[in-house]
């Protein structure tokens, strides 16, 4: 990496280009307040990669960041591309022991954490800084500085992102400048995005959906960001009247469609709804399309590959459907009978991730001998190229947009004493769409509470991993070979949380 600019790969020289042309243009706005202009971004950008500089942070080394969501932890994520530095970002719900394992996976020079956060107070041995959410108090205000923006190939690693794997421990899926760049255009041509576009961003912004996608593309466009820090119902109805974008997981919609107030009048502006990360029922397309008019979007991705399938803008988008790949990635789905029937769902394209962080044997193992990844979802696809997740080989839960591994659930939970073994299950839930489940025995001769369980994952596990119910049961049901019947305990709790079909 060097400092020239001449052929820069480094996706911020989008973001660069785009802001340099419309620096009095709004681009952070909370509760009707611009506290960004794209100019001030453009300054504070500077400043916070100077100010990573003076701390020791060099192009290639890794910044993990556990942070509320904020307008300094947007400056911070982008002066880490401006400076070349690798982005870890944290879920925010994670615990202190599940950071020690990102920690020392990473191997990070800086640690940045909002206070109060378990972030703020892991044992960390490098430099630590805590972030608080007003940008006067950011600690690089003082600085003054406008750095070059680093130039990187396209093949340079631009951030990890952690994922939970079916073995219990989380893999860092790499992802470079290039899967960064190629992403975003895709995006933007194939949803039309409009120079008068105005972002309503209530997502977080530790995942793929919310910092590479709807960040994003506000950022190439220039675009104003109705920022909420965090989803809430109300406060999205009061802001909407002023969007003409919106992204989010399907409890999003659900959650608004719970709102009596919400209908047509408030998406007056809107031109695009677009859901993703879990399955979006057909029932909520539908409430959603009688109630507002806006027929929403679905699309599909993951975080080793970003945006692979969306349903088209201009055609017709289909209930239950994720449509067909994105232009310039490519799908097949693997393993099925015949055309339509269903396989495990393979993709390529320049948006594929460079691998698995330092586990070359999980990133052979995910992959196909020509070079496909293999998503683990399983799918059909039509014969207009329209693909349909109709389910999953890997045991994944995925509960409001945020993926659970079973297997990291049950490793917490059969340590707690008095168990005997456990099987965590997803089941359908009214608000999460799929709800944790532990079902536990007692280990012999002992006897345990799902309350003691419960406060036994309170430290180690983030919440949204933690069961919404704990049942003791005398035994698992197993088949012949002594495995356990996920599939039949489903079917057992299948109406814990919604009632009977
Ligand atoms: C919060 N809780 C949850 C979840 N979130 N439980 C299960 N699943 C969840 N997702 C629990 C908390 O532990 C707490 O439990 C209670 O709900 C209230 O917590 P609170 O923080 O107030 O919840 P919230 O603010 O209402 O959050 C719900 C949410 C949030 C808005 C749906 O989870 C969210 O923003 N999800 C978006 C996830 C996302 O961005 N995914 C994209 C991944 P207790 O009361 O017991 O303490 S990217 C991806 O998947 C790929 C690439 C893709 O295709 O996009
Ligand atoms: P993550 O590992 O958080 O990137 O989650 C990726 C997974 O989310 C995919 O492998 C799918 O199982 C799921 N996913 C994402 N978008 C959709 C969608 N629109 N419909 C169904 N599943 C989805």
């Amino acid at each position: 990496m060097t400092d020239t600019t001449a052929t820069n790969g480094n996706v911020f020289a989008l973001f660069e280009a785009a802001a340099s042309a419309r620096r009095d243009r709004p681009f952070v706005i909370v509760g009707g307040r611009t506290l960004l202009t794209y100019g001030a971004m453009l300054d504070e950008t500077g400043r916070a990669a100077e100010w990573l500089g003076a701390n020791g942070v060099r192009a290639g080394d890794r910044v993990i960041v556990q942070v509320d969501k904020s307008p300094p932890a947007v400056i911070l994520y982008l002066a880490c591309l401006r400076a070349g530095i690798v982005y870890v970002p944290l879920n925010t719900a994670y615990q202190a022991a599940e950071l020690a394992y990102f920690l020392g996976d990473a191997e990070p020079v800086l640690l940045v954490a909002s206070p109060g956060l378990p972030g703020a107070t892991a044992g960390f041995v490098g430099t630590r800084v805590i972030l608080s959410a007003d940008l006067a108090a950011a600690p690089w205000a003082r600085h003054d500085g406008t750095p070059p923006t680093v130039a990187t190939t396209a093949a340079d690693p631009v951030a990890i992102l952690y994922t939970s794997g079916t073995t219990g421990r989380s893999k860092g899926a790499v992802l470079t400048h290039g899967n960064l760049s190629s992403n975003v255009a895709v995006l933007a041509d194939a949803w039309r995005w409009q120079d008068d576009d105005v972002l309503l961003h209530a997502l977080p912004i530790f995942h793929v959906h919310g910092l590479f996608v709807a960040l994003h593309l506000a950022l190439l466009g220039a675009s104003p960001i109705l920022f909420h820090d965090r989803f809430d119902a109300a406060a999205v109805l009061r802001d909407l009247p002023r969007a003409t974008v919106f992204m989010g997981v399907p409890t999003f919609y659900t959650r608004l469609l719970a709102e009596p107030a919400f209908d047509a009048a408030c998406c007056r502006q809107m031109r695009l709804f677009v859901s993703g990360s879990a399955p979006l029922l057909d029932a909520t397309f539908a409430e959603f399309a009688a109630r507002t008019g806006h027929i929403i979007l679905e699309r599909y991705g993951m975080t080793e590959a970003l945006m692979i399938t969306s349903n088209p803008y201009d055609g017709p988008r289909l209930a239950g459907s994720v449509g067909p790949a994105l232009p310039g990635n490519s799908v097949r789905v693997a393993g099925a009978g015949a055309p339509g029937e269903p396989g495990v769902l393979e993709i390529s394209g320049p948006n594929l991730f460079a691998g698995y962080w330092r586990n070359p044997e999980k990133t052979a193992e995910d992959h196909t001998a020509d070079g496909w990844f293999i998503t683990g979802d399983v799918a059909t696809q039509d014969a207009a190229g329209n693909v349909r997740i109709v389910g999953r080989t890997k045991d994944l839960i995925i509960t409001g947009g945020y993926n659970v591994y079973p297997k990291e659930v049950e490793l917490a939970i059969d340590a707690v004493d008095g168990v005997g073994e456990s099987a965590v299950i997803g089941v359908p839930h009214p608000d999460f769409g799929e709800a944790v489940v532990a079902v536990v025995t007692r280990a012999a001769g002992g006897d345990v509470a799902p309350e003691a369980i419960m406060a036994a994952l309170a430290t180690g596990l983030a919440t949204f991993k933690r069961p919404k119910t704990v049942v003791v049961v005398d035994e698992l049901p197993r088949n012949a070979m002594g495995k356990v019947q996920k599939a039949e305990l489903r079917a057992r709790y299948r109406t814990s949380f919604t009632p009977a079909a």
